[in-house]
């Protein structure tokens, strides 16, 4: 029995170990400026623990296979552990995982922490259940006036988010149902939620970010890729959190123009 529990846990070990290492199921390729660094870093947490991982499987294994029942009727002997091996794995760990936060905090900074450049493109984001809307503030760069009463999520567009169409500064707002975006520019991204939680992740972008109900929450990245990338919700948000997705539609700053152009021209 010890020897089947053994071969067991080794086999479990050394397979999920090669779909990793094969890469079977990995992330799409990075389409963001801070893609490059989240998957080094990604990479460089992944060996260390992955080695962490298949020692302790490993030793786990041959353990139960080394004090298996031998059928002896000796009696158990009890031992209090040892104090040294417990100081020293759990100051390891600790080492560990502050450095690889600290290692980290940059690019979580740069995201996050550090505003966003004078000239990015500001989208602002609304999740509802179970769609996102996204709102661009036209040429005069202001955002008008939202109000919640005026919120109807029914009515698609400008209704959904509560557009109020008296105020001046949101006579040339522009709503859309898909994200365009222009490239190699920053966006400057303004999350809102209009019931619960959402998360608005765009896995190509490395970007995920909480949307939560009465706040605004500012973070931006710049996208390095033109085409078409998905928005899921990461945030369990309801029945319909399975279908609650998005496409970013990422193309040059002259075609961006020109579909801002196009809409503004359906909003006189
Ligand atoms: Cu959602």
């Amino acid at each position: 029995m010890g020897l089947v529990l053994l071969i067991v846990i080794w086999l479990i070990t050394l397979v999920s170990t090669y779909f990793f290492v094969a890469k079977t199921w990995w992330f799409p390729p990075g389409a963001s400026a801070a893609a490059p660094l989240i998957d080094h870093h990604f990479t460089v947490t992944f060996i260390l623990m992955g080695i962490v991982f298949v020692a302790a499987q490993l030793s786990l294994g041959f353990l139960v296979w080394k004090y298996r029942d031998r059928g002896s009727s000796s009696k158990a002997v009890y031992s209090h552990g040892n104090t040294t091996l417990e100081i020293l794995w759990t100051v390891l760990t600790a080492v560990l995982f502050i450095g690889l936060n600290l290692m980290s905090s940059s690019i979580w900074a740069s995201e996050r922490f550090r505003p966003a450049a004078a000239d990015a493109q500001r989208v602002e984001v609304t999740a509802m259940q179970f769609a996102w809307y996204f709102r661009y503030p036209g040429p005069d760069g202001k955002f008008g006036a939202t109000r919640p009463e005026l919120e109807d999520a029914s009515t698609g567009g400008e209704g959904a988010v509560g557009l109020d169409t008296s105020d001046p500064a949101s006579k040339d707002d522009v709503v859309s149902g898909v994200m365009y975006l222009p490239v190699n520019r920053e966006i400057e991204l303004i999350l809102r939620s209009h019931d619960v939680i959402h998360s608005f992740f765009v896995p190509a972008m490395r970007f995920k970010q909480d949307a939560v109900p009465g706040l605004a929450i500012h973070m931006h990245f710049t996208p390095t890729r033109t085409g078409d990338f998905e928005i899921a919700c990461a945030e369990l948000c309801g029945l319909g959190h399975y279908k609650m997705h998005g496409i970013v539609k990422v193309v040059s700053q002259e075609d961006f123009d020109r579909w801002m152009a196009a809409r503004e021209a359906e909003n006189q």
